[in-house]
């Protein structure tokens, strides 16, 4: 796929796992990849590495320069952590699939980040059904050493247990995908990506800031919990920070007004454009429309 689906990989997690541990890690077991899986990495490596100067957010390309990240092998968690934790106070614990969002919120809650132990085949290095090492670490390990997009994604942690409580995380779910996974940010010289789910694709990397297919629009909290998102395939619209830092005040925002506000409002469907948006392009749609006549 073009981009990341976590929603959709749900049904693989429910097909009767039982996790060892009750926080579902397991151990990264390095040593045991083979010489083909790091081959995979190297080829996802480069291929991004060629894509992302002049794509991805200042950010993104310093962290990843401080980070024991290269080409030639899947990266060691307890080497990232080591790095990470000193910047940031994260750490990355290994996992097998898919965890379930309780799980999932109560590691980040800690600076924990699960990250998919395994690797794609070779046969699928564009579709993925589930989060794989390169999604998680290349795409989230280096903004995760940014201070701010740490506090925010510990902060996201936090109020995800809340709002499943609540029964109302598919709202908030909407800001991680619009920020954490599918964010751009303006910077001086242009639109640039933060979110991993771009910025470990290759197609949704040049997709996302040069086509004139989807919309990019300025991001705002309560638009955002308002729409709709698709998990199978390009986002047709793209939400933009002004700067990485405006995540330290959607940070500390309490959502709890938001939800029935947002609850009552109704949802937009992920294409559409409305009078009171900030819009840097709109999009042609020809991408989805092309699409759907098939
Ligand atoms: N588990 N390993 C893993 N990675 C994710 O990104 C993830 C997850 N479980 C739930 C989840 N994401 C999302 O559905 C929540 O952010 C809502
Ligand atoms: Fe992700």
């Amino acid at each position: 796929m073009q981009s990341q689906s976590h929603e959709s990989a749900k049904h693989g997690l429910a097909a009767g796992y039982q996790p060892d541990r009750p926080d579902w890690t397991i151990d990264q077991g390095w040593a045991n990849y083979t010489a083909e899986e790091h081959a995979v990495w190297k080829t996802l490596y480069e291929r991004q590495s060629r894509l992302l100067p002049g794509r991805a957010c200042d950010e993104f390309i310093r962290g990843m320069q401080d980070l024991p990240i290269g080409p030639d092998q899947i990266p060691n968690f307890e080497q990232l952590s080591e790095v990470l934790t000193k910047r940031t106070g994260w750490q990355v614990v290994a996992v097998p699939c898919l965890v379930p969002d309780d799980v999932f919120f109560e590691h980040l809650a800690n600076r924990r980040f699960p990250s998919g132990q395994f690797i794609r085949k070779p046969h699928e290095l564009d579709y993925l059904e589930e989060p794989d090492v390169f999604h998680d670490v290349f795409g989230h390990v280096p903004l995760l050493m940014n201070p701010v997009i740490a506090e925010f994604i510990q902060a996201y942690g936090k109020g995800g247990l809340r709002a499943n409580q609540r029964g109302v995380l598919d709202k908030l779910a909407r800001v991680y995908w619009y920020t954490v996974e599918f964010g751009l940010v303006r910077q001086p010289e242009g639109l640039r990506i933060y979110g991993a789910g771009i910025v470990s694709s290759s197609a949704e990397t040049v997709f996302s800031v040069e086509d004139h297919s989807p919309n990019r629009i300025g991001f705002e909290l309560e638009r955002v919990m308002r729409t709709l998102y698709r998990i199978d395939d390009f986002q047709e619209t793209y939400f933009v920070l002004d700067k990485i830092d405006d995540l330290l005040a959607l940070a500390q925002v309490d959502f709890d007004p938001y939800y029935d506000r947002v609850t009552k409002a109704g949802e937009h469907l992920p294409g559409d454009v409305l009078d009171s948006d900030r819009v840097f392009t709109r999009g042609t749609g020809r991408y989805h429309t092309q699409k759907r006549e098939g």
